[in-house]
């Protein structure tokens, strides 16, 4: 999404992580942590979602995803972290309990896994839901890295049975970022 935001010329190669191509020698070169995204850049290489978005926006000349006054850009910064340290764990750890391991055949949801991610998931989406209610965007006026950075892991709040049902300012911003052209376009990728 923040390649298509952007601009940026960036050709999509999917991985299959399904059959576990992620763990092959050909990709563990790129990223010996068996993760997508991995950007690569002429020789450079670099993963981590946030570090790439950041990247991508210090390539394009007069972009506004990535603010450069030192304020703004930290209340950015505060939602990546944010993201990175709290939100997309537990967003991760119920869509794994709930879809990952039925499709890889890894065992039945361990309902303590899922009981302490919902209680963390319910009080971050409720700092989520307060801070949208009178807002369209995350951070400032326009939309951010940090829009791109929080609803890109909820595109599986339906599988992943988030609890996020009574969340009305989240459901009205997701609902924006889901009808953004970069959405469909990266989902269909
Ligand atoms: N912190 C990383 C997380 C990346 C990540 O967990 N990617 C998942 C897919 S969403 C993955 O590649 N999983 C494959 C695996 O763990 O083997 C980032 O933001 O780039």
């Amino acid at each position: 999404m923040a390649a298509l935001e952007l601009g940026v010329p960036v050709e999509f190669i999917v991985v299959d992580l399904k059959n576990g191509e992620q763990r092959q020698p050909p990709f563990l070169q790129l990223n010996p942590n068996h993760r997508v995204p991995v950007l690569q850049d002429g020789e450079f290489l670099l993963w981590e979602s946030h570090a790439i978005m950041q990247y991508l926006a210090e390539l394009t000349p007069g972009q506004r995803l990535y603010p450069s006054e030192p304020q703004p850009r930290a209340d950015v910064n505060r939602w990546l972290f944010w993201s990175a340290y709290h939100f997309s764990p537990a967003v991760r750890d119920l869509y794994f309990e709930r879809v990952i391991k039925s499709l890889l055949g890894r065992g039945a949801p361990d309902p303590g896994v899922i009981e302490r991610a919902e209680l963390q998931m319910r009080e971050l989406a409720a700092v989520l839901d307060q801070h949208l209610v009178q807002r369209r965007w995350l951070s400032g006026t326009t939309l951010t890295l940090a829009d791109l950075a929080i609803a890109a892991p909820l595109g599986v709040w339906a599988a992943a049975q988030l609890p996020i049902g009574e969340c009305p300012g989240l459901r009205a911003w997701l609902e924006c970022m889901q009808a953004l052209e970069s959405w469909r376009r990266s989902a269909a990728a």
